[in-house]
């Protein structure tokens, strides 16, 4: 294993630690913001949601699902990328949006080749 190989290995498990602290120059893909946030608390579901990551990924590899509290996850289409650091999707206006906990599932291949992957959890309903 390449020390190059080995420090993204260590990148990948140490990430959310990382985001405490101001990250070195990894290439692959970790969270660094997103809309809905992590734990946020919303009334409905948006129109639109945006995952924001520190490095420049490949659009045509990565994928957004979109979990509901009960039932089956939901591919969304991703939009064209306007900023290579960014995954953004629509939600159909006609989804049935029940209150409880919903996920964010994304899978994300960064120019490095690596695949990183993970959940940004929100609620439904009242704060
Ligand atoms: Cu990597």
């Amino acid at each position: 294993m390449s020390r190059t190989r080995l420090a993204c290995l260590l990148v990948t498990f140490a990430a959310p630690l990382l985001l405490l602290r101001p990250t070195p120059a990894a290439a692959h893909a970790v969270v660094i913001g997103s809309s809905p946030a992590a734990a946020a608390v919303l009334p409905a579901l948006p129109g639109t949601v945006t995952i924001r990551f520190n490095s420049r990924i490949d659009h045509a590899r990565s994928r957004l699902l979109l979990v509901p509290p009960e039932g089956e996850p939901l591919a969304l289409a991703l939009a064209p990328p306007g900023e290579h650091t960014v995954l953004e999707a629509a939600i159909p206006p006609s989804l049935p949006a029940p209150a409880g906990g919903w996920r964010l599932r994304w899978q994300v291949l960064a120019i490095d080749g690596h695949i990183t992957r993970g959940d940004i959890p929100f609620r439904l309903g009242t704060p």
